[in-house]
């Protein structure tokens, strides 16, 4: 479903596991930072939320979305770590760059996730243009960093 006709920071909290011994890395993207600060409060608080401890919150920065698989696999070899949640958010522009991005990182961050059998989520906006982009971190359909959260704790359940 897209997530025009579904707000991202709606969920069932009562399927999600306690996350109070749960250890998370956090891979936030600099590029368009003011979203990307605003995904990661969202995935901050809704861990905390499930009990996550803030010590046991490691969050690290990478210079763009394209970077975020590198930076995951870092965390995810960590013995330290038992789920990477990574936040980007690529814009459509005049070129083709966002394809490429996209692409690439999509395969890049599920090659980690089954190479350290441990959850890697998704959680990069890919828009058309900007007002997209604030509709989904923490606009009007809601914050992708929250579904990102959500997912890792979901994930952590198995
Ligand atoms: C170069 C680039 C462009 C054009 N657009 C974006 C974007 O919309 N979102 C994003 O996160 N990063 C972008 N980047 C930067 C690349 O992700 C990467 O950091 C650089 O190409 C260096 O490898």
């Amino acid at each position: 479903m897209a997530s025009a006709l579904k707000n991202l920071s709606e969920y069932n909290s009562e399927k999600l596991i306690d996350a109070s011994g749960k250890r998370f890395g956090m891979v936030v993207a600099e590029w368009n930072k003011e979203i990307t600060d605003a995904l990661c409060r969202g995935a901050y608080d809704t861990l905390l939320r499930h009990g996550a401890l803030p010590q046991n919150i490691h969050r690290n920065t990478v210079p763009g979305t394209y970077e975020l698989p590198l930076g995951a696999q870092f965390l995810a070899s960590s013995q330290e770590i038992d789920a990477v949640i990574c936040l980007g958010v690529v814009i459509r522009g005049e070129t083709k760059h966002d394809d490429y991005i996209n692409h690439a990182v999509a395969k890049g961050l599920i090659d980690v996730s089954l190479k350290f059998n441990k959850p890697v989520i998704f959680g990069v906006v890919t828009t058309n243009d900007l007002q997209q982009a604030l509709d989904r971190s923490g606009g009007k359909h809601g914050n992708k960093g929250v579904e990102a959260a959500v997912a890792a704790i979901h994930m952590l359940s198995f």
